[in-house]
């Protein structure tokens, strides 16, 4: 029970690693308020599972993109738990796309909802954090892209080394506040972001195959890093990256 009487925060929390993260958080106690943008009956299926563990959760709707967005899910936390512990910047999109040919659509949301969502919805929560007075823990879902380049990816990477910089920047800004700011950084994990581009077998097998654990990743393998970033076992751990893929990252030869 490593987040008992906590509470948590998640963007795009009702499939994915959000979800398991969600989930993960709840089963090591704390109460959960969850993001979500469409998935109406997952954010409602989580939720019930949350409440069937003994604790508290709310759903609550908004695009990341929407600046606004950020401070209306914040105040709706507060409203139902009274503070933010922790908060987890997870909400993403990767509409694979070649490079040359980029749309300039899905380039522009690809950033707005990964970068601009992200930093968003983390000064809301820092700031509350700040004025309840006594620190807090954020986490965000950058990836294993944020040191390795992806061809049909170059919309994506570079949101993903942004969330990594600003957990680093957010270490420095928020340090004196007691408020821990570190990042994980999945490898390939199967979920609907890539349910398409895993569909390929060959793309399949060659992912897999360079993982020295042997297989692709689940979201629950996220939850037991997120879990510890948040808790105060990682007391003295801020301005870290955490690579949870598998050894993917280092199996280059
Ligand atoms: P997913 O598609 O299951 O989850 C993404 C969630 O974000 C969905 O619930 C979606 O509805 C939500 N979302 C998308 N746009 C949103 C918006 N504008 N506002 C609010 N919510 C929004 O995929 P996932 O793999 O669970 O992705 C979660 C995070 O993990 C993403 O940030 C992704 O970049 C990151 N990640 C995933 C992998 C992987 O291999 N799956 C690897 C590294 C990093
Ligand atoms: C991740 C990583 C994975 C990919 C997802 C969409 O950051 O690049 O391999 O499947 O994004």
């Amino acid at each position: 029970m490593l987040l008992e009487g906590k509470t948590v925060l998640i963007t795009g929390a009702s499939g994915g690693i959000g979800r398991a993260a969600a989930i993960g958080c709840a089963r090591h106690g704390a109460d959960v308020a969850i993001n979500y943008l469409n998935d109406e009956a997952g954010a409602a299926s989580a939720v019930r599972e949350i409440e069937a563990m003994g604790r508290r959760a709310i759903a609550v709707r908004g695009d990341v993109a929407d600046p606004d967005a950020a401070p209306r899910f914040i105040s709706a936390a507060v409203e139902a738990f009274g503070r933010v512990d922790v908060f987890v910047s997870n909400a993403g999109i990767c509409p694979f796309h070649s490079f040359l040919d980029m749309p300039r659509d899905v380039l522009e949301r690809t950033l707005r909802v990964n970068l601009h969502g992200a930093w968003y919805m983390t000064q809301a929560a820092a700031n509350q954090m700040v004025a309840q007075g006594d620190g807090g823990a954020i986490i965000a879902v950058s990836s294993i892209s944020a040191l390795v380049g992806g061809g049909m990816q170059t919309h994506y990477t570079p949101t993903k080394a942004g969330v990594q910089s600003l957990m680093q920047s957010c270490a420095i800004a928020l340090g004196p506040k007691g408020i821990r700011c570190n990042s994980v950084l999945p490898g390939t994990i199967e979920t609907d972001i890539n349910r398409e581009d895993l569909a390929e077998p060959t793309k399949r097998a060659y992912m897999a195959g360079r993982v020295p654990l042997g297989r692709l990743g689940a979201p629950e393998d996220l939850a037991g890093p997120i879990v510890f970033l948040a808790s105060d076992l990682a007391a003295y751990v801020t301005g870290a990256a955490l690579l949870v893929d598998g050894g993917m990252f280092v199996n280059l030869q």
